[in-house]
């Protein structure tokens, strides 16, 4: 079996023993048992970077390759082209996208950069795995320069309907990039809809089975593969500090409080103004909740260069504000906002000793936090997770509550519905939520992708038409 590469716009961490996030520990595994190498950007950026700069290290079988970006890539490849066109419109915002012409060439440049440092480096049973929306054309490059290799591509985020792809300036070279790759992989079997609907109008690709399609000679297989969380380590950190928590809930049920929680990046895909005002709605209909109900948002901080990102953050601080200041008591507000990152084991804790999960995105490839929520509770006193229809995990937790995230109402509804469930039926969701997300975990997305990337049929790469 050859080696495995995978490149991603960053590169995780090999060095430490504990990866923080449950994607990272999913791709170092399958990079440690079959030995290979992590290939992306190292976070800095210089004034004058080179492929010669590249940096190489080793740890046991696994060789970390990072390049630096320059002021000028990363202002257009990565917050240009990547998350001020790729980010808003493959989240169904088109509104927000910026596109210019600079931000093409540079997203185009970094990926013949990355595939010139790496060049070199293969070797020709490598089986390589490009991973998200910053490297659609990679494969392009790479086969540009005669790679035969086995090349996937996995996109994290969602893949949206006909009309808005279409509406992405250079949609038809991007692609004409993904079909460079010999397998596609996407979250959940509404992109992979998409896409396909996408091929059959815009290209002349022949489907030969419905996730298969043929293409100027070569063979391209179309997949779903929904990512999962490692449940098992996230429930084993959730419950490591049991007296705190035990401490916790007596004094929440003394006082007979419970509280709501969310974990987002700060990101206005994840409809946190909406669900705000969701718990406001909640509280304005039932004002028996008042002093008892608390909504916990952490929102870490995310591409704050981005003009859409600051203006979210000043919409949410000025929401927080505004109920806070009609419901807050001496002893009581109803929402604590933490605008910065905190620790992971916490995060874990705080989820456990959480009654309601409210995590309702507008729009998500995936959502990780919605499974790790799942996976922190106690199976004897589980909490309810209200979930937005909208994330691509309500294809699989359908247990949970699921809610239109743009609907206030509804969303104000479910957190009652949720306050008010019997402990017989939260359990029984709970069951099977648990049972989901334990059998989709990551190491089977890794080890599905994996094995289907492994069994294409690959004919040598033809050069592409420009
Ligand atoms: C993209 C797609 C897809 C959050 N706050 C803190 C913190 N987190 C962790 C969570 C979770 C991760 O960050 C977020 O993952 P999500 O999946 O929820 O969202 P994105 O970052 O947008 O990820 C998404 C994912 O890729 C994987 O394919 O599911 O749809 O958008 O693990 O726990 N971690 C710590 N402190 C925080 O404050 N330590």
């Amino acid at each position: 079996m050859g080696r495995l590469v995978v490149v991603s716009n960053r590169t995780g961490d090999l060095g430490t023993k504990t990866q923080t996030g449950g994607l990272a520990v999913g791709i170092v595994d399958a990079l440690k048992s079959s030995g290979g190498m992590w290939m992306g950007w190292n976070g800095e950026v210089v004034d004058k970077p080179e492929t010669s700069n590249a940096q190489l290290t080793t740890h046991g079988n696994v060789t970390s390759l990072t390049v630096s970006l320059s002021e000028q890539e990363h202002e257009n490849y990565y917050l240009g082209f990547a998350n001020k066109v790729l980010w808003p419109s493959f989240h169904y915002r088109l509104d927000l996208m910026d596109y210019r012409t600079e931000f093409a060439k540079h997203y185009a440049a970094v990926n013949r950069r990355f595939a010139d440092t790496i060049h070199s480096h293969l070797r020709n049973d490598d089986l390589i795995w490009v991973h998200d929306y910053h490297l659609i054309p990679f494969a392009s490059e790479l086969r540009r320069r005669g790679s035969a290799h086995k090349i996937g591509f996995f996109l994290h985020i969602p893949f949206p309907s006909v009309d808005v792809f279409s509406a992405v300036p250079r949609h038809g070279w991007l692609r004409e990039c993904l079909l460079q790759y010999d397998l596609i992989g996407f979250q959940t079997k509404n992109d992979v809809q998409n896409f396909c609907r996408y091929l059959k109008e815009h290209s002349k690709a022949k489907f030969l089975s419905p996730n298969l399609i043929r293409w100027q000679g070569r063979t391209i297989s179309i997949g779903d593969f929904p990512i999962g969380v490692d449940a098992g380590q996230f429930s084993a950190m959730a419950h490591e500090r049991d007296e705190g928590i035990e401490l916790e809930r007596m004094r929440r049920s003394l006082l007979k409080r419970f509280q709501v929680i969310s974990a987002d990046r700060l990101d206005y895909s994840k409809g946190l103004p909406q669900r705000m005002k969701a718990f406001r709605k909640f509280l304005d209909s039932y004002p028996e909740y008042l002093g008892r109900a608390e909504y916990l948002q952490i929102a870490s901080p995310s591409r704050e260069d981005v003009t859409a990102y600051a203006d979210i953050r000043a919409e949410l601080e000025q929401l927080t504000g505004a109920v806070n200041g009609k419901y807050a008591d001496f002893n009581w507000a109803p929402i604590q906002y933490i605008n910065r990152s905190i620790e992971r084991e916490k995060l874990a804790l705080l989820f456990r000793c959480s009654l309601i999960g409210l995590i309702t995105p507008l729009r998500d490839g995936m959502n990780l936090v919605a499974k790790e929520y799942i996976a922190a509770q106690d199976a004897e006193d589980p909490g309810i997770l209200i979930l937005s229809k909208f994330a691509g995990a309500a294809e699989q937790l359908n247990d949970a509550l699921i809610v239109n995230p743009y609907d206030i109402n509804e969303v104000a509804q479910a957190i009652r519905r949720a306050a008010t469930m019997s402990m017989e039926e939260r359990r029984a969701r709970h069951r099977n939520l648990l049972s989901q997300i334990s059998e989709y975990d990551v190491q089977r997305w890794q080890n599905e992708y994996l094995a289907a990337l492994r069994a294409v049929q690959t004919v040598a790469p033809q050069s592409m038409r420009s």
